[in-house]
């Protein structure tokens, strides 16, 4: 079953592209592909607009890949990449911008999936905290204009997402944990994802052999005491954790753009 986005979401981002001059695209760097939104861009280009991709949280991914992301996505789009945690490659973005400015001052809108890091990036730039930005995907929810310099304008947007499987929203860490309907189910689908691609890192981060059933959930409940009433394993309680430690970067798969199965949308 697909998971529509938000109307009026949809809508305020629509008008924003509107107010601006170019566009950023926002993607993370763990599987840059599957972020784009291909109905953006679209619209984005039939306004005769100019479309940049960024490619965000290159931390957590090895520089060789991200640096072969960046050569496949340029055939189609100019494309940086930065990381907005370790504030690096701000330099090089402010550039671009400026590069394609068609007049100056310039607005820029940041658009992408909820939780790529749009706001995060709007402080680094600005060199300072004036955003709001949160580990809780959906997390910005009006669009808000932000002056980085005498040249340069940012308009910050909510997060957007095309019609999409709630898994591969998941994977994407587009969701709310609170609003995922079944977390458990969610969550052995994620187990089942990292076992397949890297199981050392579920013994890394949660001490318990790679499993992708229900076992996992309940020793894990039992490692952590979140136990309900007569001792039973709170599963549910750790489905959501486990959601939200992935969603915080601290599970990290990748994917190279040469890899066909591997893919963080599923
Ligand atoms: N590792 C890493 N995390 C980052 C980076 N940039 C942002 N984040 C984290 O990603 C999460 C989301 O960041 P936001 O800037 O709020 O993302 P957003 O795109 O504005 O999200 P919405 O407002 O929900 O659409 C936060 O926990 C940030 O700390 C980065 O470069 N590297
Ligand atoms: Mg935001």
């Amino acid at each position: 079953m697909k998971i529509l986005p938000n109307k009026r979401t949809r809508k305020a981002v629509f008008k924003v592209i509107e107010e601006a001059d170019i566009v950023l695209e926002i993607l993370d760097s763990r599987d840059p592909e599957s972020f784009r939104n291909k109905k953006i861009e679209q619209i984005v280009t039939k306004q005769g607009k100019k479309l940049i991709l960024v490619i965000n949280k290159t931390d957590l991914v090895p520089r060789e890949i991200v640096e072969k992301w960046k050569k496949k996505l340029e055939k189609e789009y100019p494309t940086v990449y930065m990381s907005s945690k370790d504030r690096h490659g701000t330099r090089i973005l402010r550039k671009t911008i400026l590069k394609y400015a068609p007049k100056i001052p310039v607005k820029v809108a940041l658009v992408g999936y909820p939780n790529v890091g749009k706001s995060s990036i709007i402080n680094v730039l600005k060199g300072k905290h004036s955003a709001a930005t949160s580990p809780i995907p959906g997390f910005t929810k009006h669009s808000q204009l932000f002056r980085i310099s005498p040249k340069i304008l940012i308009l910050d947007t909510p997060g957007v997402y095309p019609p999409e499987d709630e898994m591969s929203l998941m994977l994407k860490s587009a969701l709310e944990v609170e609003k995922i309907e079944d977390p458990v189910t969610q969550a052995l689908e994620l187990l089942k994802f990292i076992k397949e691609k890297d199981p050392d890192q579920l013994v890394k981060v949660y001490g318990i052999e790679p499993s992708d059933d229900i076992d996992f959930l309940e020793k894990l409940a039992i490692k952590r005491g979140r136990l309900l009433k007569g001792g039973i394993p709170d599963v549910e309680e750790i489905a959501k954790i486990i959601l939200r430690d992935w969603q915080k970067g601290r599970i990290v798969i990748w994917k190279e753009p040469n890899e066909d199965n591997n893919t963080l949308s599923k």
